[in-house]
This record gives structure tokens, sequence and C-alpha cells, in this order.
């Protein structure tokens, strides 16, 4: 078989259509899909009669903004079935994600939207460099989470290899990876390092294996994190999106030739940015919450879902050629974001700051609390393995994260620097937060 050339696309037709080529495609699918809901799914049907509004009323994308948002709450509400606009019979797959408390959230696929999903994960992939061929090592969990399976079908469809390893049991990873020479590792960029952490352990040279892209997602991270991924890893680390309501991994993937935003994958989803506070649109370019309706789902299509995800678009074309709408990297969630002295701050912010603190390892945890009718943050970091863990380096470090915190975010709070290994680690989604505050 010859090599697929270096700039290779999944589906080259699709991924350069033209703006005005896609738009077009976004109407005609954005009218089927608005149909689906009203006819199909009460709760639409509902919410659309309040406004007055039927989807006939749809002329042009613009009038989207005429029609209510679905939220999280709306799906529980719903639990387990009632968005859903088929019987059972139809349907191939549930998956469900965790949610803190209560109910899961539920979503179904058809096999039509299995094959879908497949198609958009190996166009994803294909965008971070894997081509057919390659041995792409799992590590994103199996199970309800949308993330082992998802990466799963997508390197299928790819035409590549894939290890279905899971996530946990971290230094078996470590021995698949170097026996197997995956090509390609998946896993949330947390995880990555706890891999990374135990080659070292194991006195694997974990930079020297063939391994050449790392696809990570499922949890917001920083530049400074892809940096250090990049070179603990001695790989090109490729930042993918998505969430279970809307499909699963594969909404949304960079391209590893400009590594500047995702290319949200625009004829099967329609995005849009708007105010949180406001619930106004905000133009091209502005940040804001992320809405996202699909096109194309059969079993639970979703109109102007809000993701809660902060983040903004670009249009500007890529040096990759594809036309697609670019997403750049979420910050975090808008219920992350902490007020700290009238200063908003997200986890990933704070990652930034001390992942490039020399001396200081890339694990860390934010306890929220109180001081007095403050809300205050704490900052748990741990000293990098190659600083002797003497009380005066762990106290001198500590100082030097207060500081940079303060400089570069603005707000003070107390920073505890830990040995190695006395952070937890994570296997899937970090916990970054802890809430103490009662
Ligand atoms: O996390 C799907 C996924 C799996 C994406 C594997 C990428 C890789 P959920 O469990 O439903 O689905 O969680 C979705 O995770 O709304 C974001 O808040 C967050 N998230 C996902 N990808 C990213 C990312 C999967 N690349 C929620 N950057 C989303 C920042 C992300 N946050």
């Amino acid at each position: 078989m010859t090599k697929p050339p270096a700039d290779f696309m999944f589906d080259h037709e699709v991924e350069t259509l033209s703006r005005k080529s896609l738009a077009d495609i976004q109407l005609e699918r954005l009218r089927w899909s608005l149909d689906q809901v009203y006819e199909n799914v009460p709760h639409y049907r509902k919410k659309f009669d309040a406004v007055g509004l039927k989807p006939q009323d749809l002329k042009t994308l613009a009038d989207l903004k005429n029609f209510p948002f679905t939220v999280k709450t709306d799906l529980r509400d719903n639990y387990p079935f009632a968005m859903f606009t088929m019987p059972h019979i139809k349907l191939r797959r549930l998956h469900a994600s965790s949610g803190t408390t209560g109910k899961p959230t539920v979503v179904g696929y058809t096999k039509g939207d299995l094959d879908r999903w497949s198609d958009l994960m190996a166009r994803s992939m294909a965008a971070a460099g894997a081509r057919p061929g390659d041995v792409i090592h799992n590590a994103y969990g199996y199970g309800l989470f949308t993330g082992g399976l998802g990466a799963h079908q997508g390197a299928e469809r790819l035409g590549a290899v894939v290890v279905p390893v899971s996530g946990g049991g971290t230094e078996r990873q470590v021995m698949l990876l170097k026996d197997f020479g995956a090509d390609i590792l998946c896993s949330t960029p947390s995880y990555a390092l706890s891999i990374a952490e135990v080659a070292q352990e194991m006195g694997v040279d974990i930079a020297a294996l063939p391994v050449r892209r790392g696809i990570f997602g499922a949890e917001p991270w920083s530049e400074e994190m892809r940096a250090a991924l990049d070179q603990q890893l001695g790989i090109t680390s490729v930042d993918v999106y998505g969430l279970s309501e809307i499909m699963g991994p594969g909404v949304a993937c960079e391209c590893d030739t400009a590594r500047t935003g995702l290319h949200g994958w625009e004829d099967h989803f329609l995005f849009e940015v708007i105010d949180p506070e406001t619930l106004d649109p905000l133009p091209m370019g502005e940040s804001g919450e992320l809405v996202v309706t699909t096109l194309t789902k059969e079993a639970m299509p979703m109109i102007r879902y809000r993701t809660r995800d902060i983040t903004r678009l670009t249009d500007e074309p890529c040096a990759c050629g594809r036309t697609h709408v670019r997403i750049l990297r979420v910050t975090g969630r808008d219920d992350d974001m902490m007020i700290i002295r009238g200063v908003n701050v997200y986890p990933s912010q704070i990652e930034a700051v001390l992942v490039s603190v020399d001396g200081i390892a890339p694990h860390y945890q934010i306890i929220r609390n109180r001081k007095g009718a403050m809300d205050a943050i704490a900052v748990e970091v741990e000293l990098d393995p190659k600083v002797p863990p003497t009380e005066a380096n762990l106290s001198a470090k500590a100082e030097q994260v207060r500081h940079q915190i303060k400089s570069i975010i603005g707000i003070s709070c107390d920073v505890i620097a830990k040995r190695q290994g006395e952070l937890p680690r994570s296997e899937g989604k970090a916990v970054r937060v802890i809430d103490k505050r009662g």
C-alpha cells in the first residue's frame, strides 16, 4: 500500500467545501432536524409552540436564533428516553454521562448515527495526523462514557489498528505502547501525563518510542500543558472536542498543520456562540458560550444545545485548507469559573501558570474555600522529581508559584507544595477542583 500524503484528509471534498456550500447544506439539514423534533418529541413541540414557532418558520440560518435553547436539565427532565425521536427497535446503542448528582444524561444512536460518528471521528483523527495502518493506542475509558467507543470506531473507520486498552493499569499501558509500537496515543491530557510519569519510573524512555501524535481531549487543558506533553512524550499533541449530548468525541478536532483551534464539522453541526447572560448570539470571534445544533442526528437531535463551554469561533482560512469553522481552545465550562475577589478564573489558567514554573510537576488540585465572607482558593502543586523535596525547596517553590499566580492572573491564593506522588493521579477526566465551601 502506498502511504497517503502528509496533507491527507479523510473526506477531502467535504472538508474543503466553500463556506457558501456548507451554509446551503446546513439550511437543508436544519429544516429536516427541526421537523424531526417537532413531529416526534413532545418536549420540543411544546417549547416551539410556546414561542409560536413552527419548523417552516425557519427561512434562513439566521432564523435559528428565534428558536428556544435546550439545556442539560431538559435531558434530565425527560429521563431516560423522552428526548428520542423514535422507538427502541430503531436504536443500536445508548451512552450516558455520569454527572455529579442524580440521574445521568442518556443519549441514543441509530445505526446511521453510529456510522456518521465513526466517519467524523475518523475525519478528526486524520486531521490530527493519524493515518490508515497506524497503531492507535486507545486509553479513553470504554463503557457508558463516549470516549472509548467513540475513538475506537473512528480508528477502525480510518483503517487503523486499534488497541482497546481503556483507562487504568498504567504500567501495562506503558508496556503495550512500547511492545506494540503505537503510533498514536488517545487519552485525556491528564492521563497522558500519568502515563509519562509511570514510564519514567519504569525506566522506559517514552519520548524515544515511535508514538508521534497524542489525540487528547474530554477535559480543558492549556497551551502550556500541551508544550509539557509534547516535550515529555516526544509527540505532537492535538486537541479533540466533543460531548455526549451532541455525539461524543469528534464534534471538532485540531489539524496538526496549524494546531490553532478545532475544526468543527459544519456539515453535521451548526455552531453558535452566545453571551451566557443575555443569551444573545455573539459575532464571529467573540468569546462566550458554545451552542450546538445537530443537523444529521436521527435518534436524538439537539436544537441549540447550551454546552456551558466557553470559547470563540473563527472562520479565518486555515493553513491546512479545511474550510470548517474553528473552535478556539475551550478554556473551561462556565460552571467551573471561580470568582476570586472580583477576578474570573478558570482552572486552566492556574494550570498554565504552574506548568511554566521550573521545578513544579504538572499535577495540581485547586481547593475552593472561604476566607471570611470571601471565596478563596488554595492551589496544591507537586515538586518535580528532579528537585530534592526538602522543606526549604517546598516552601521556596510554593512561594514562587504564589508570586507567579499573583503577577500573571492577579489573584492572591495559598499555595501548598507537596512531594512527588502526593496528589491523586488521573485515569480519565482529572478532578481539578475540590469545593470545600460547604
Ligand atoms: O468528554 C467526549 C470526549 C471524549 C471528547 C474523548 C474528547 C475526547 P462528555 O463526557 O459528555 O463527553 O463531556 C463533555 O467535556 O462539554 C467539555 O466541558 C469537556 N471537554 C470535552 N472535550 C474537551 C476539550 C466527552 N478538548 C464535556 N477541551 C464538554 C476542553 C473538553 N473541554
